[in-house]
């Protein structure tokens, strides 16, 4: 394929994965992506291209929470990863069909609960998709939405054109940080990425707080909080 017959197949793509409900399409060279913990350590092996997708949330969902997750925002929480696993399961088949491997990554799948990692960061082929930035709360930041949304990811070697990081737009904001009810955000500003979740939070406040306390509220069930996502300017 030459130059341009790339860049139309990756609009085309996109815009297929726009129709089936994505709001934010990118693609990522899955090179740079390597460094990540994989689940398995070769998950990427077979595939040159990550197709980052989010849906955005109901800002007012975000209006309810005070201090602490509510019974509605989990249940919007899980209707956003179902919907993300069907795009990208359906956007997934779709890239098959046309003969490139291709492996839809669930939305929200813990593999692993004492380190608590996925199969792969959403918000790492996000951000190298230019998606958003990696804010000082550790999640990844759009400039429409802010961090009011949910991303799942497709690994593909369909032949896309990348896009390209965008930079931090935080700036000197610490609402995020003075937000958190447990102090976990240390308002440390990342140029592309930490070089781990140490680096930008006292990481066991956050998870202590909602494996342990929220996640065990009543009409719960899921390991949520929304505090750091409702205190963002961006998106409001
Ligand atoms: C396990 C998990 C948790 C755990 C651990 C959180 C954590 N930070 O790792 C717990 C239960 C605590 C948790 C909490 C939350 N989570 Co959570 N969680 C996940 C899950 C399933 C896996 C995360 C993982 O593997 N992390 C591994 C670490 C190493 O990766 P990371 O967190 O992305 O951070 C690194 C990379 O991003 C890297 N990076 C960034 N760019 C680049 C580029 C390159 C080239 C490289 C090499 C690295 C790199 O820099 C970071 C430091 O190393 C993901 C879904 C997924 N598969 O991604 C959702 C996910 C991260 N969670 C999400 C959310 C929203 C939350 C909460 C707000 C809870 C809620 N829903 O209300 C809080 C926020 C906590 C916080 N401030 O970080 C969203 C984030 C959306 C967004 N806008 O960013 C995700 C993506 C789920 C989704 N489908 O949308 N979560």
């Amino acid at each position: 394929m030459g130059a341009n017959n790339y860049r139309d197949y990756t609009e085309r793509v996109k815009a297929g994965i726009h129709a089936l409900g994505a709001d934010l399409v990118g693609v990522a060279d899955t090179d740079p992506l390597r460094g990540l913990h994989l689940d398995p350590p070769d998950l990427l092996e077979t595939f040159t291209r990550a197709i980052p997708i989010a849906v955005r949330l109901p800002a007012a969902v975000f209006e309810g929470i005070i201090d602490k997750p509510t019974p509605l925002y989990s249940a919007i929480y899980a209707t956003a990863n179902r919907i993300l696993d069907e795009i990208s399961f359906k956007a997934s088949d779709l890239l098959q069909a046309d003969g490139h491997r291709s492996l839809p990554v669930p939305a929200s799948q813990v593999l692993d609960r004492k380190n608590w990692y996925g199969a792969i960061s959403h918000k790492a082929a996000g951000r190298m998709a230019g998606l958003g930035w990696q804010g000082k709360s550790l999640l990844l930041v759009n400039p429409l939405y802010g961090p009011r949304i949910r991303l799942a990811t497709i690994l593909t070697n369909a032949p896309l054109t990348p896009d390209k990081p965008i930079a931090n737009g935080c700036g000197e904001c610490t609402l995020c940080m003075d937000a958190c009810p447990v102090g976990a955000i240390k308002g440390i500003s990342a140029e592309a990425h930490y070089q781990n979740r140490e680096e930008a939070l006292h990481f066991s406040r956050c998870v202590e707080k909602l494996v342990g306390e929220f996640s065990a509220m009543p009409s719960m069930g899921a390991a949520i909080c929304g505090i750091c996502i409702k205190a963002c300017p961006f998106g409001r």
